[in-house]
This record gives structure tokens, sequence and C-alpha cells, in this order.
């Protein structure tokens, strides 16, 4: 018998892939939670019906959220994950050796005993001591945490159930305060093709907090459409400018140097969507 896992990206459109496996489901006290082993992708982690990292193209989404901030930043000591409970965020910023303290703020615990069981390669920095977790909403973590920060990287699942209140400007303006002078945050920003008013309404929120307000874009298979966003708010580094050579030596599969200017390249729809 054939085992199938479809995501409905609409009425009329589904991704769907062929399961080894289905690993382990919870209903966490936020959702909907599983890890399922696919032939296409290896071990994947669904949310709510979402996927959220597949073992064989989480390097892409992982590796361009966090590099392309964390080379602009001439120097980032104090790193603020929000969301990112698979670790493989924490992973990627870890690559950096000026980092010292990585805080990461995920509000489901599940999700981060599910990534320590079934996707050791994604969760496998958690463990590290310059790491601290704490299980909270990063929406109030913010609120509470003034001047602390070099970079924020909010690494939430789509903008429905948990993280709704992660992407309006009430939350901008506080990832602005918790931010030192010189910092930046980067934000998932979902599919141009599929979410345009999403993405030219989150572009208007961080774009009245932040005075640098820019988008890059990745291909990301797994997620709907392929071509994926994410947005930049900056205190005053321009995003594109990174000082690349300090990944030098360490191991990454998508990120290049020239990549850091490359994908704020943006093919003409989207520069549309990102016209004020
Ligand atoms: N449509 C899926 C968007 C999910 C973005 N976040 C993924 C978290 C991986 N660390």
């Amino acid at each position: 018998m054939e085992l199938w896992y479809s995501e409905k990206h609409s009425d009329d459109l589904k991704l769907s892939m062929r399961i080894k496996e289905s690993l382990h489901t919870e209903k966490t006290p936020f959702q909907e939670l599983a890890v399922l082993d696919t032939v296409p992708y290896g071990r994947m982690l669904v949310l709510d019906g979402l996927v959220m990292t597949t073992e064989k193209d989480e390097f892409i989404y992982h590796e361009m959220i966090t590099h392309v901030p964390l080379c602009a930043h001439p120097c980032p000591e104090k790193v603020l994950i929000i969301g990112g409970g698979d670790g493989g965020t924490v992973r990627e910023v870890l690559k950096h050796d000026t980092v010292q303290q990585v805080v990461l703020v995920e509000i489901d615990e599940r999700v981060i005993e599910a990534a320590r069981r079934f996707l050791p390669a994604i969760s496998c920095a958690l463990a590290d001591d310059r790491v601290s977790i704490r299980v909270e909403d990063g929406i109030c973590f913010v609120r509470e945490h003034v001047n602390e920060f070099d970079v924020v990287i909010v690494d939430s699942t789509d903008p429905i159930g948990p993280a709704e209140g992660l992407f309006n400007r009430e939350f901008y303006q506080n990832v602005f305060h918790t931010l030192r002078a010189g910092g930046l945050m980067v934000a998932q920003s979902e599919s141009p093709f599929m979410n345009a008013e999403f993405i030219r309404r989150m572009r208007g929120d961080v774009g009245s907090v932040f005075p640098i307000c820019k988008l890059y874009m990745a291909h990301i298979p797994t997620y709907p459409s392929g071509a994926w966003c994410f947005i930049c708010g900056s205190k005053e580094v321009d995003p594109e400018e990174g000082r690349t050579e300090r990944l030098q030596g360490q191991m990454v599969k998508y990120y290049t140097p020239a990549l850091q200017k490359a994908a704020f390249q943006l093919p003409a729809f989207v520069v549309e969507i990102m016209k004020k």
C-alpha cells in the first residue's frame, strides 16, 4: 500500500510526497505536530499540516535566514532566535566565530523535543554551551528585553495559529527596541507567488519601523511555489553588504559570498510588491 502526505497550497493545488513511515504524531498545547519519513525529502517536520523543514532541503532555508543578516552585521555577538525550535537556525548561527550567546525563544517545547529525538542533524547544536533555550512566547519576550541583541531572527511558522502575532507593526517595534545600535532583524516572509498581499503589508509594517527594509529570496523546494522571501529590517547597516569572509572554512551548501548581494536582486513582480 502506498502512503502519501499532501500539503494543500490552495483549493486547486497540493504538494504531495510518498511516505515511508509516520514516525510520530501528537497534539501539543499549540498545534498538531508530525514527523514523517518521506521518500523524496527524508524526515520532515510538519506543524498544523504545513511543512516546516525536511532533512534534504533544510540547509537552504536555515543558511539563508542566518548568514545574510549575520554577515551584514559588523560584529554579531548576541543573537535572538524567535521560533526555530527544530534548531537548524541555531546550528547556522554558531558557525559565526563572533557569536558568544544565542537565545532561542520557542513557544512549543514539544517541537524542540521532537527535533531532538527525530531530527538530530538539524537539532545537533541545541546542546551547545552558548545556547540558552527559553520556552515562552516570543511576543512577550521582545516586549521585556530592551537593547540586548545584535541580530534577531524570526524563524516562525506561517502567519496563522501561534505565529500570527509575530507579523505586525507592534511586534516589529518591540524587535527594534530589543536590538542594540546597529542591529538588524530578518523574518521569514512567505511566497511572493502565493502571498503577495501579505508581503506588501509586512513590507509596510517593517518599513515603518526600521530605516532600512529590504527583501531577499531563496528557492526552497518544499515550501509553497518554492519561491521564498525573507524581509530584513536594519537600524543602519545595508544587509546587501556582507563581511562574508567570516564564514571561510565553515560548511555551507547554499549560501555563497556572491549571494549576499545577489539574493536581493528581485524578479520584476516582486519589485512591484515591494514598491511603497
Ligand atoms: N510554509 C512553511 C514556512 C515555515 C517557515 N519556518 C520553518 C521553520 C524551520 N526552522
